[in-house]
């Protein structure tokens, strides 16, 4: 099997610190945690901002100065999201593609997010990845829904998204796709052979979605944007104890982890780049 990619989603939109003390909010703390997930063994992180008071932000100089941190200690991959937080509009959540990092999330359809809505019309999707195509950066494509694949197949067709495409199923949240086994396989089924994959289960979904991936030659997201409990009731210390479990659960099943420049070549980034 292909070595295994780790992604940290090290802090999301929806989780607050009054939920848990260990968020990192500031460029700082976001590259301080970035730092400890590469030691850890990821080889992705997947980067949401938030202001002083900690709200969801998509501000570019607070992206520009977290990914100057974590360029001048790491050689991680920095994956932007495009899907910022409910409510932000189209001209916010594509300000951090344009610093040109190697990958940014793309969500390709609309999707019950909890009580609201996280709303993808399709040609927003075409002109981000318009966006995401002029700054050679490289989408992941982030389905919580099927229709998402289905989407996904027709920007293709149109010539706008590039072959091998990179899929992250989040499966599990409240209105979109259940975490099951039965839903991975159903999505597997729909996605071009070669494709790559990564897999994110939300909540207490997160650990049995990730050793399903890890068996069946996908990769694996984890972090604080999708579950913040290490087990039951207990909150977890940060990013990097999900990333050493993983590192470990990897290792038992035979699953060598990539490193950052290994990842770069399972997921064709420099194909991407020229
Ligand atoms: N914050 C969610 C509404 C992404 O990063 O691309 C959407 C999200 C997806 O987090
Ligand atoms: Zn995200």
């Amino acid at each position: 099997m292909e070595k295994l990619i780790i992604t940290a989603a090290l802090v999301g939109a929806e989780v607050t610190r009054q939920q848990t003390p260990f968020l990192p909010y500031s460029p700082r703390e976001i590259a301080a945690e970035a730092k400890r997930v590469w030691d850890a063994g990821a080889s992705i992180v997947h980067l949401h901002m938030r202001d002083a008071s900690g709200n969801p932000s998509s501000d570019k100089t607070l992206f520009a100065e977290t990914i100057s941190y974590i360029r001048s200690e790491t050689d991680l991959i920095i994956q932007v999201s495009t899907g910022g937080a409910l409510g932000m509009t189209a001209s916010q959540r594509i300000q951090p593609v344009t610093l040109a990092p190697e990958m940014a999330s793309v969500s390709t359809g609309s999707v019950n997010f909890g009580k609201d809505v996280f709303s993808n019309p399709l040609p927003m999707v075409r002109e981000f990845v318009r966006i995401c195509n002029r700054h050679h950066v490289k989408p992941e494509i982030e389905v919580f829904d099927s229709s998402m694949v289905e989407n996904a197949l027709l920007l293709t067709q149109e010539g706008l998204l590039r072959p091998p495409l990179h899929f992250n199923f989040v499966l599990g949240v409240p209105g979109g796709m259940a975490a099951t086994a039965r839903n991975l396989l159903f999505l597997l089924q729909l996605i071009p052979q070669a494709s790559t994959w990564t897999i994110s289960g939300i909540g207490r979904h997160q650990l049995t979605m990730n050793a399903l991936g890890i068996l069946l030659a996908g990769h694996v997201r984890t972090g604080l944007e999708d579950n913040i409990f290490w087990r039951k009731g207990e909150l977890a210390k940060g990013n990097a104890p999900f990333v050493e479990r993983l590192v470990q659960l990897a290792g038992s099943l035979d699953r060598p982890v990539a490193a950052p420049h290994e990842a770069r070549e399972i997921l064709k980034l420099d194909d991407f780049a020229s």
